[in-house]
């Protein structure tokens, strides 16, 4: 299991697969889903309005139009104070479904390896707490096992970074 994090925009990154930290319309928003739009073009939008949006937890692929990767998964995380005690496996659900799809993707194209890269989900206008999110997002990386997949988290933010960097130490 290969996992690594760079401090970086997401949307710069030539990967097989980035994920989007997006909410149920899948229609667009602030922050990291902001830019994803922003860098994709109206393209996107246009397929994600066909999608009739995600439930959280969930996750949904498209393609990656003006972007230098390949292919985007849409997941929806947890907001933290409204989802609450379920949070955890909300966020949990999401590197879940998100490496489904990507593992279905890397099967379909007869891809021996891919790599995808993660923003920090739910971290931002979400509020979920950065560490214990960082935490949910390794353990569950690692559970899923996956040698095929190599994963990148992307941090945009210096708190973020250093908490991955020292999170990753220990693994
Ligand atoms: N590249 C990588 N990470 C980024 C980028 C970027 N270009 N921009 C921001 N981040 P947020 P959420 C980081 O708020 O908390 C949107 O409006 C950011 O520093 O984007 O899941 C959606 O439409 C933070 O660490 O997502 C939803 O309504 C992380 O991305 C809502 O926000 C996530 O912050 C989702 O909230």
């Amino acid at each position: 299991m290969i996992m690594r994090v760079i401090k970086d925009d997401i949307t710069a990154l030539d990967v097989d697969i980035i994920v989007n930290a997006a909410n149920k319309s899948l229609l667009g928003g602030g922050g990291v889903d902001g830019a994803i739009h922003r860098a994709s073009g109206p393209k996107l939008l246009e397929e994600c309005r066909s999608l009739n949006g995600c439930n959280t937890g969930e996750s949904k692929m498209t393609d990656a139009y003006n972007l230098p990767c390949k292919k985007i998964i849409h997941t929806v995380g947890p907001i933290y104070y409204y989802d609450k005690e379920n949070s955890k496996e909300l966020l949990e659900n999401c590197y879940k479904s998100s490496m489904s799809l990507a593992e279905e993707y890397r099967i379909n194209n007869n891809l021996e390896k891919i790599t995808i890269a993660f923003p920090c989900i739910s971290t931002g206008v979400y509020a979920y707490p950065k560490k214990e999110a960082c935490k949910i997002a390794i353990n569950t990386i690692k559970e899923i096992n996956n040698d095929n997949i190599e994963v990148i988290f992307v941090c945009f933010d210096l708190e973020n970074y250093n908490i991955y960097m020292e999170e990753l130490k220990n693994e």
